[in-house]
Order: structure tokens, then C-alpha cells, then sequence
């Protein structure tokens, strides 16, 4: 499709360069880029698979604020009040984001908006990199803002610039949703110029600005009115694309759908739906009176298919196509098999299957002791989302819950007043995490003198989503110094007493900090001090070696599940001996200080070289 989305505004002449045409891009930096051209002034959000590029794709810019905050809520309420200030404002966040941000979100579409308001979330059906996979255009339904869903990344930029356009016409927020396939797939795309946006300022309007009962009662009906004028402008809208011949049958779908059902039918007609919230009810109804038999093809949740349902059209869809995991091809071939539209596709034998490789943290990850530690002690572990999550797993074993981000502390106190733990209640919680949702949790802990231990791995870092800022860390996304939150203030402030910092790579001080945090009454808070060893700057030291001759294959080392111990093909007394990959060892140390008969030293000279990519 082709949408003009320059129209009445004027191009920047200083971006002449920028305009090409066919380049390619992923979704989240078309995603981005079509926000450049709509000329966004201050874009922010909170990193999470798969949105993270988009903020990342334009940092450098010298135009526009780009910037982290600290959790999705807060780039909401950044770029609204952005927004209110006059200048058009982007906001990015994984679909689990949203939820953070739903408060916000939900009265904004009260509020209304200044300037363009675009709000892009990233849903990850298969869960590739995420705790569920919930389907967020219900948010859109539920806050009755209207939803475009892009198909590809040529729709990314396109439908984006065009959000904003829709933002101030129906003063609205506009909800992008992507999915994994489009957030990461590469695809051509036409690049135009930056357009200019003057700033409006801000106008005071407390009837629609302060969401108080008496106000947000008239702003309601003005919520519903809206919808009312977004269904009509997407009746004739260039958003709904119809394609196709005439085989009797027709598909409704929208996002990467549309392309599975174009690969799997190529000759069928297909109604692709742009904006998938509020629907084009009426072109969909004259669409199913032209075909024998309606599918709604749509990955995860029954979203079109129950609208078209409540509308009394007669559609066919997860009865054929999953409700769980990503679409794919295959996944639309095999529905439209099952529906008897496609001959059986002949069986393949499977592939034999390929060996078990699970996630393990990093060589030298300093989240590795103090698990250890908290194995040791017999902790009731509520853990958080972040690289440490994968101390669940063996050999760690070491981790008893994980939900939601932030959710760690509050969990913990949850767990000691039950009494029915079992063992001292430590929550784990990374330094974002803490600083995203975590706070709450420890005020909590102070408030009732919850008996839990909170240990915040403090790395530095957001490493889990490729190694971000966050303002722990005293630089921003574009690269400016900045205050950091020091992190023992903040929980002193909090009313901590006992709150101690920590080097995880000393096993037996860390062993003996928690020890004593976990013994002590009240809560108390104990923060590891080692940067990540991958971000912002790889940390290599002397790497490590197995003596043979003193090794006894206890395998004491291996309970630790570095990635760069592996087994030697020596044995003694049966049981096999291990060596370590001197190209991935960082040094760390830890399996020289678990190692029983101290067979672990550092390599002499001379120091392998360590290849670049390693
Ligand atoms: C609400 C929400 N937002 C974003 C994410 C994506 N995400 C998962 S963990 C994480 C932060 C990890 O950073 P940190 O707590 O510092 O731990 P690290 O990975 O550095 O060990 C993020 C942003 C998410 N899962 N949920």
C-alpha cells in the first residue's frame, strides 16, 4: 500500500540525503523510521524483546529525545505529557510493557492528546524471549484506542507516520502492534524526508486533562464518539487492502498473517485489515457476501474473528488455526488442510532430534556466586526476570519462582508471612528490574519488617535485553552523563538497616553476606558490585587451567555450569576429568575457589589470544 504521510507538512531540507528508495530494514528500525518522518520530537521506552531497536536505531539523532526511562509506565507518561507539550511523541515497549503502562494508557484515551501520540507495543507469540504470550491488541479494545497492525517492514514505516496523523486528527492515542516475525524480519523500504512539526505548547484544559470523576464522565462519551468516527474513517480507508481471484472462499487477516495465508493460497481473496481495532465491519460483511466460506486467519487470540462474530458474520478461524505459538506457513497450510480447502500435504518423516543445548549464563557471569550461595543456605529463592532468571536451570537449580518483572520482593514478603517457606526468603532482582519495578516491593518490606533477604545483582547493565543504560548506570541512551542512582542510598532511604555491597567473585564473603542477611531480622538487602562481562565492555582476565595430574574429577567445578568447563577426555577412578576453553574463560576465579584439590590456576605465559568475535 502507499500512503501519503508528508501531506501539509513541509520536508527538511538537511535530510535530502536520507531519502532512498528499497532500504532494507527490520521492522523496528522502519518502525523508527517512520516516526522520523513524521517527525517525532522525544521517543521513549523501556528495552524488551522484540521492540528494543527502535529507540536503539535512533539514537544517535541529534533531533530528537531519545531516551530509556526506567519502566514502560513512565515512557508513557514521558512522551503524554511530550505529547501534551505539543510535540509529537513516540513510546516503544515489549507487549508485557503494556501492562505496566496500561494504567496510564487506559485514561489517556480519556485525555486525548496534544500533538501525535504513537504508542508501539511488540507481542512475541511462541514466548521467544518473554513470560507469556498474551495478545495485546485487547488493549486496544478494552482502552478503545485505535489499533494499526503492520504486515511487514514497509507497512512499519508507513502505518507509524501515519499514526501520528491519526493521533491529532481524532485526538487519539494509536496503538502499533507488531509481532516477533515483523519486529526482526528484514524488508525494502522507501525512505522520505523528515517533516517539520511546529511546536503547539501546551494549552491548559483541565475538563480533558484532569482525569478526575466529574471531568472523566464527560470524557467518556467523547472516548465512545471517537470510536464511532474511527469506524467510519476505516470503512474507506486505504488500510484495508483487498487482493485476490475469485476461488469461493475469502480470508480475513492481519500483520505477518497476511503473508502465510498469500504463501499457503496465493490465488485466494484475501481482506487484509490494517487497522485491526475498531474493524471496517461493513466492507467485511460485503466481503463475506461474496464468498462461500469466510476464515479470519490471525495469530493468537480470536480478536477479528469474535468481532465478525458479534457483527453476525459468519467466519471460520481457530477452530482451523492455533490459538498458542506463532503462525508460520506450515501452521495456515495445515488449517486450511483441516478445513478440507487444501488436499492433505504428504507426511515428512520428522528430522532425529538434535541434542539439548539449554541456556546457561556466561563465563565469569558474576550472577553465578551468589546462586551458589543461595544453594548452599537452602533459600527459598523469588527470583525476577533478567540473565539471573536462568538460575532456575541446572545445575543452578537455584531459583523457585519468577512472574513478573518487579514481582521478586513482593513475592518474597508474600512467602515469609506465610510462614510456610521452609527456609530464609531471598528475592533475587537485577539492577533494572529493581529500578523498574522492584522499589515498591522493598517499601513493602520495610513497611511490615518483612524477614527477607532482597539481593540486588547489580551488573550494570540491562543484560538480558543485549546490554541497555538504565539510570543506575549514569549514562543515557544517547550517550550524556547523568546522575546514577546509587542503589545503598536509595535502600538506606528506604528504611533498610542492613544493607551490604558485596564482590560476588569473593564466594566465601559472599557465601558468609548472606549468611548473616538471611539470619538477621527484618528485611535486609545485600547488592553485588561486578560489571556484566559482556556489556558495556567485555571483562577478560588471565584465563584458567586444569592441572591433570591434580585433577580428581570430583567435579565439584561443574555444579557452577560455566560454560567454559567442559570434559576431558582423561579419566581417574572412572568418573571423567574436566578442562577448561582458555579462548572463553574470563578469570573469574570461581572454580579455583570450589575447586577441592586446588587443581585450578591461572594459565601461565603466554596468554592465548582471544579472537574478536569470542
Ligand atoms: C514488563 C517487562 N518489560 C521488559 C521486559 C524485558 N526484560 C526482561 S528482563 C529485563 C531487565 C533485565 O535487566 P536486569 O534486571 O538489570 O538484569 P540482567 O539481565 O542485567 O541480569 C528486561 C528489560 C519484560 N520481561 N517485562
Amino acid at each position: 500500500m502507499s500512503i501519503d504521510t508528508t501531506a501539509d507538512v513541509a520536508a527538511d531540507p538537511k535530510d535530502e540525503s536520507e531519502i532512498r528508495s528499497g532500504v532494507l530494514l527490520s521492522g523496528n528500525e522502519a518502525v523508527a523510521r517512520g516516526a522520523v518522518e513524521a517527525g517525532v520530537l522525544v521517543a521513549a521506552g523501556y528495552p524488551g524483546t522484540p521492540s528494543t531497536e527502535i529507540l536503539e536505531s535512533i539514537a544517535d539523532r541529534d533531533d530528537i529525545d531519545v531516551r530509556w526511562s526506567p519502566n514502560e509506565k513512565v515512557a508513557l507518561d514521558v512522551a503524554l505529557g511530550a505529547s501534551l507539550g505539543g510535540v509529537r511523541a513516540l513510546v516503544t515497549m515489549k507487549h508485557v510493557g503494556l501492562n505496566v503502562a496500561s494504567d496510564t494508557f487506559m485514561t489517556t484515551a480519556y485525555t486525548g492528546v496534544g500533538a501525535g501520540l504513537v504508542i508501539v507495543t511488540a507481542d512475541d507469540p511462541g514466548m521467544h524471549s518473554s513470560q507469556n504470550e498474551q495478545d495485546s491488541r485487547a488493549f486496544a479494545r478494552m482502552a478503545g484506542v485505535p489499533l494499526l497492525e503492520p504486515a511487514d517492514s514497509s507497512e512499519a514505516r508507513d502505518f507509524t507516520a501515519l499514526a501520528f496523523a491519526i493521533s491529532e486528527e481524532f485526538d487519539t492515542p494509536v496503538l502499533i502492534r507488531t509481532t516477533t516475525r515483523v519486529s526482526h524480519n528484514r524488508g525494502l523500504v522507501d525512505l522520505g524526508p523528515r517533516t517539520e512539526h511546529p511546536v503547539t505548547g501546551f494549552t491548559s484544559n483541565p475538563t480533558k486533562y484532569v482525569m478526575i470523576p466529574g471531568f472523566a464522565r464527560q470524557r467518556r462519551p467523547e472516548m465512545l464518539k471517537r470510536l464511532e468516527l474511527l469506524s467510519d474513517y476505516v470503512e474507506a480507508s486505504p488500510l484495508t487492502v483487498e487482493s485476490g481471484g475469485n476461488t469461493g472462499i475469502g480470508v480475513v487477516t492481519s500483520g505477518i498473517a497476511h503473508h502465510y495465508v498469500r504463501e499457503v493460497l496465493p490465488d485466494t481473496r484475501i481482506l487484509k485489515l490494517g487497522m485491526s481495532y475498531p474493524i471496517p465491519t461493513e466492507r467485511i460483511r460485503s466481503f463475506a457476501e461474496s464468498v462461500d466460506r469466510l476464515f479470519v486467519v490471525e495469530e493468537l487470540d480470536p480478536h477479528l474473528e469474535h468481532d465478525l462474530m458479534a457483527a453476525g458474520i459468519t467466519v471460520e478461524g481457530k477452530a482451523f488455526f492455533p490459538q498458542v505459538g506463532e503462525l508460520s506457513p506450515d501452521a495456515v497450510r495445515r488449517g486450511f488442510v483441516a478445513a478440507g480447502i487444501l488436499p492433505p500435504v504428504p507426511t515428512v518423516e520428522p528430522a532425529p532430534p538434535t541434542v539439548t543445548r539449554p541456556p546457561l549464563m556466561c563465563p565469569g557471569c558474576p550472577h553465578t556466586p551468589p546462586f551458589l550461595a543461595l544453594r548452599r543456605l537452602g533459600a527459598v529463592v523469588t527470583g525476577d526476570i533478567g540473565c539471573y532468571t536462568l538460575a532456575a536451570l541446572e545445575p543452578l537449580s537455584s531459583m523457585d519462582t519468577c512472574v513478573a518483572m518487579g514481582s521478586s520482593i513482593g513475592m518474597a514478603v508474600g512467602m515469609a508471612a506465610s510462614g510456610g517457606a521452609g527456609g530464609p526468603v531471598v528475592a533475587t532482582i537485577g539492577d533494572s528490574t529493581f529500578l523498574h519495578g522492584g522499589i515498591q516491593g522493598l517499601i513493602d518490606a520495610v513497611y511490615s519488617q518483612a524477614d527477607i533477604t532482597v539481593l540486588i545483582l547489580d551488573n550494570g547493565t540491562v543484560a538480558m535485553t543485549g546490554g541497555q543504560e538504565h539510570p543506575g548506570t549514569g549514562i543515557t541512551l544517547q550517550g550524556a552523563e547523568t546522575t546514577p542512582v546509587d542503589l545503598v542510598a536509595l535502600c538506606a532511604a528506604l528504611g533498610v538497616r542492613d544493607v551490604k555491597v558485596i564482590d560476588p567473585y569473593d564466594l566465601a564473603a559472599t557465601f558468609s553476606a548472606l549468611e548473616g542477611a538471611t539470619t538477621s531480622p527484618g528485611p535486609s538487602v545485600v547488592i553485588t558490585n561486578r560489571p556484566c562481562v559482556e556489556a558495556p565492555t567485555k571483562v577478560r582476565d588471565r584465563p584458567y587451567e586444569v592441572l591433570a595430574e591434580a585433577c580428581t574429577a570430583c567435579q565439584a567445578c561443574m555444579t557452577a555450569g560455566c560454560p567454559s568447563i567442559v570434559w576431558s577426555d582423561e579419566t581417574f577412578e572412572g568418573r571423567r576429568k574436566v578442562v577448561i576453553d582458555p579462548v572463553t574463560c574470563t578469570g573469574c576465579t570461581l572454580c579455583a575457589q570450589i575447586c577441592p584439590p586446588l587443581a585450578i590456576i591461572p594459565i601461565p605465559d603466554p596468554v592465548p589470544e582471544v579472537p574478536e568475535h569470542v
